[in-house]
């Protein structure tokens, strides 16, 4: 996997783990101490992934922004991956229409439930960031991103003090069964950098990356970064939804919080 950015050779994943644990080691944090007791592998991996997301927020800060880069290093191609066209019902019949009867629906613990189309979403203040895409399969894309900051539609419905997860849910089914759908929690939301991008490089979304609306979550890997939204849900905990692991590939064994 590439993991260079313009500081240097960034860390593997296991020099990340290897240093969380040390670190973790270091700090003196409880809670994951007893990794020699014969704990199970699911067990030391769970572990590491909660050492991972509290390491990176003790040493990188939760505001920590990911790298952002010049025009000119904008990928020729930004490679479609996962679902590229979506199948269901639902989604041909929207997009036979251009999207103009999509709708995100924003609920569950909020004062005020929004349903936004797609042109509000479009003419909502912007934010525009060139990022780059790390997939856990071994390839990068980097791609400038246009949509609304997260916080601000989150701020607009008034998050419910009880929230502690935002839920997407999108459109698509990679095995004919399962809508694909992630889930991050609220620093994660609230970050600068979390939009909700309807352009990629100046042009609307095209289907294969996501259209109409896809997530950009930059600090994680890209199945963090659901595609074709249809809601938001936040709730206080996912293990309701599907296999209750909080996302379509955690579901599947990946681990919840993808940090780069
Ligand atoms: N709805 C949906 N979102 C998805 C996926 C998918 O299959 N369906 N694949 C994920 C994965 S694994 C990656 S790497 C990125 C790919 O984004 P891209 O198609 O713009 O390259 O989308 C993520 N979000
Ligand atoms: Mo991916």
């Amino acid at each position: 996997m590439s993991r260079r950015t313009p500081t240097g050779p960034a860390l593997t994943r296991r020099a990340l783990l290897q240093r969380t644990l040390l670190g973790a080691a270091a700090l003196g944090l409880t809670g994951c101490d007893r990794l020699s007791e014969n704990e199970s592998v699911v067990r030391l991996l769970g572990c590491a992934e909660t050492l991972n997301l509290r390491a990176q927020r003790l040493l990188a800060g939760r505001e920590s922004l990911a790298v952002e880069y010049p025009a000119s290093m904008i990928s020729p191609v930004f490679r479609p991956n996962g679902t590229v066209d979506p199948q269901t019902a639902l989604y041909r019949q929207l997009a036979a229409n251009d999207f103009s009867d999509w709708r995100l629906s924003v609920g569950g613990l909020v004062q005020t439930p929004l349903e936004l189309s797609l042109d509000t979403l479009r003419t909502m203040p912007a934010r525009t960031q060139i990022t780059r895409h790390d997939c856990v399969e071994g390839w990068s894309a980097i791609g400038q991103w246009t949509g609304p900051v997260l916080g601000d539609i989150l701020e607009q419905a008034g998050v419910h003090r009880s929230a502690r997860y935002v839920v997407f849910h999108c459109m698509d089914q990679l095995d004919g069964a399962h809508d694909y759908y992630e889930s991050i929690d609220m620093v994660e939301a609230f970050h600068p950098q979390t939009l909700l991008a309807h352009s990629l490089n100046g042009e609307p979304l095209p289907v294969g990356n996501g259209a109409p609306l896809r997530l950009r979550v930059e600090r994680q890997l890209g199945y963090k970064m659901a595609k074709y939204l249809k809601g938001i849900t936040l709730v206080e905990h996912f293990d309701d939804i599907q296999g209750g692991k909080g996302g379509y590939w955690e579901d599947r064994g990946y681990t919840w919080y993808a940090g780069i």
